[in-house]
């Protein structure tokens, strides 16, 4: 029974194809392919996960999806409904995860750190019919939730989830889905305005990681698999989960939020083969690395993503480890990476050449394909595009232009197919590998009493990364000294997300302007070069 139920599921790959040709059935319910798959191909005894607190192999893994996924079924959920999803990466975030897809409803993965009229927006926005959430965010969570313009049915801690499931059957029939049926959302925030839901459908986790996680990384079923970055960034989403359980690997996961520290102990505990971090995190190991040694030496395969990743960060760590980091771009939007290098074909400052399966090209304003050296705005079509922005379709036509989705990135490209980050084609920043708006920055320091007028733009740090540097006009000229910097900064730090600081201040006369009063970034940019 279980066999044919998985069996009508299969996804074919045609490796007769150049790139290889992914075929759906048009019935498919993507949690067969992604936890039942294993069970059938005999898979039941290899683990799965493995954290500090457990072990869970597939068996017991899709056992648990079953049963997380009957319990939400009691609850009278209907398919298709929406549940937000606050958990911290455990076991119980795939229970959930998975079990929502294998029962039809769809789940909608949200950062752990938010605060609470953040998870308003989201509920609210959503239209979420329940949220699970990790007990420990239970204040902020509830507090949206109560105060929310709809409150949703079902407000399930994930003590309460574990609860259920205890009592629930560990089997069940996988919801007859389609292929380009909605399967799960995440968030993405652009310079202004709320987040955006970010729709995909079934297919979508199965072509990310056949083309990047397969077919660039060559992830198999004997690798160990840490991704520092969390489930709920779509990079930490495929790394760290989709792509491994893809291909029957082992995935370390850790509750914590990413640092050298973090990162060294579980390397050396788990001692993975497969390593995913972002930029800051590599610079931050390193730095780490000139006091202290660290065993890095079961790593074959080190991605990176997020933010560009500076040829000189490249350097070091081959330098330090004898490990080639592989650097790509990837989107919300297209799930994951669609541009980057890979091992015996690097460019080091580059993203590298388009993953096989995702066509890119770079265009000017008018839609017309730059000359290879000029800079114009990215541009890439592929089956894990996403459908929509939820509910937003000015957004949707802005950004998702037929089958091609606008990443808002400058790039350039050479004869040979190497393509290289130019900046972004709006003013927002990369920092840390998250989102930063100038314009947020500039808001709050607009609060502050001896701030007139403030401009914010990045800045690359010695390590070749971005951090955001403010110029401000100050109310009194008197106030434009040193200790107003380490006010303002202070002011910042406790006011805005740890990461979005201004690392630097220039006091200014006036700040460059259009004549309609807009403030010119690209400018204050320019001038930052000299
Ligand atoms: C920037 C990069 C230069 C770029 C992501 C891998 O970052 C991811 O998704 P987001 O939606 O942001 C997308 C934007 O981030 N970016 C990402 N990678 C690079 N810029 N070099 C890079 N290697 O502006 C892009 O448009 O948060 C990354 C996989 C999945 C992802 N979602």
């Amino acid at each position: 029974m279980a066999e044919l139920a998985t069996k009508a599921h299969e996804v074919i790959i045609d490796n007769s194809e150049s790139p290889a040709a992914i075929r759906f059935p048009s019935v498919f319910n993507v949690a067969v392919s992604f936890i039942d798959r294993h069970v059938t191909e005999g898979r039941s005894d290899t683990i799965a996960l493995r954290s500090d607190r457990e072990e869970v192999s597939y068996g017991q893994l899709a056992r648990r999806v079953a049963r997380c996924g009957n319990a939400l079924q009691s609850q009278g959920i209907g398919r298709g409904e929406r549940i937000l999803m606050a958990v911290k990466d455990s076991p119980l975030f795939f229970y959930a995860f998975w079990g929502a897809i294998k029962a039809g409803f769809v789940p909608v993965v949200v950062n752990t750190l938010l605060k609470a009229p953040d998870y308003r927006h989201l509920i609210e926005d959503s239209a979420c019919v329940g949220v699970i959430y990790s007990t420990e965010l239970a204040e902020e969570v509830v507090a949206a939730a109560n105060t929310a313009s709809h409150k949703p049915a079902h407000m399930l801690s994930t003590d309460a989830i574990a609860a259920l499931m205890e009592t629930a059957s560990d089997s069940l029939l996988p919801a007859q889905t389609r292929p380009d049926e909605d399967c799960f959302w995440l968030y993405s925030s652009g310079s202004t305005g709320k987040p955006k839901g970010v729709v995909h459908v079934h297919r979508d986790m199965v072509v990310t990681s056949a083309r990047y996680g397969v077919g660039i990384l060559g992830i198999e079923q004997s690798d160990t698999v840490f991704c520092a970055s969390k489930l709920f960034f779509s990079y930490g989403f495929g790394g760290g989960m989709t792509f491994p359980l893809w291909a029957g690997a082992t995935i370390a996961l850790c509750e914590e939020l990413p640092s050298a520290e973090m990162a060294f102990r579980m390397i050396e505990k788990y001692r993975p083969s497969i390593y995913f971090a972002v930029p800051t995190l590599y610079g931050q190991q390193l730095h780490a690395l000139e006091s202290a040694s660290h065993d890095l030496g079961s790593i074959r395969v080190a991605a990176s993503a997020g933010e560009a990743l500076p040829a000189p960060i490249f350097q070091r760590w081959q330098e330090k480890t004898g490990i080639a980091i592989l650097d790509g771009i990837g989107s919300t939007e297209v799930l994951h990476i669609f541009i980057s290098n890979r091992h015996g074909d690097i460019k080091p400052g580059s993203s590298g050449r388009a993953v096989p399966g995702y066509e890119v090209k770079v265009v000017d304003d008018m839609g017309n394909v730059v000359a290879p050296g000029e800079v114009g705005i990215l541009m890439v079509k592929g089956q894990s595009n996403a459908r929509c922005y939820w509910n937003n379709p000015e957004k949707t036509a802005q950004t998702m232009c037929g089958e091609w989705i606008n990443t808002g990135d400058m790039y350039t490209y050479d004869a040979m197919g190497y393509y290289t980050n130019a900046g972004r084609g709006d003013d927002m920043l990369k920092v840390g590998a998250m989102w930063c708006s100038p314009v947020e920055i500039e808001s709050k320091l607009l609060e502050h009493p001896k701030v007139r007028e403030a401009a914010v733009v990045g800045r690359a740090d010695e390590d070749g990364l971005i951090k955001p540097a403010a110029y401000i006009v100050a109310k009194n000229a008197a106030d434009a000294c040193d200790a107003t910097v380490e006010e303002l900064k202070q002011f910042c730090k406790s006011n805005l997300a740890g990461y979005k600081y201004p690392r630097w201040f220039a006091f200014v006369e006036q700040l460059p302007k259009t004549v309609t009063g807009k403030i010119q970034r690209f400018k204050l940019r320019q001038l930052d070069k000299l």
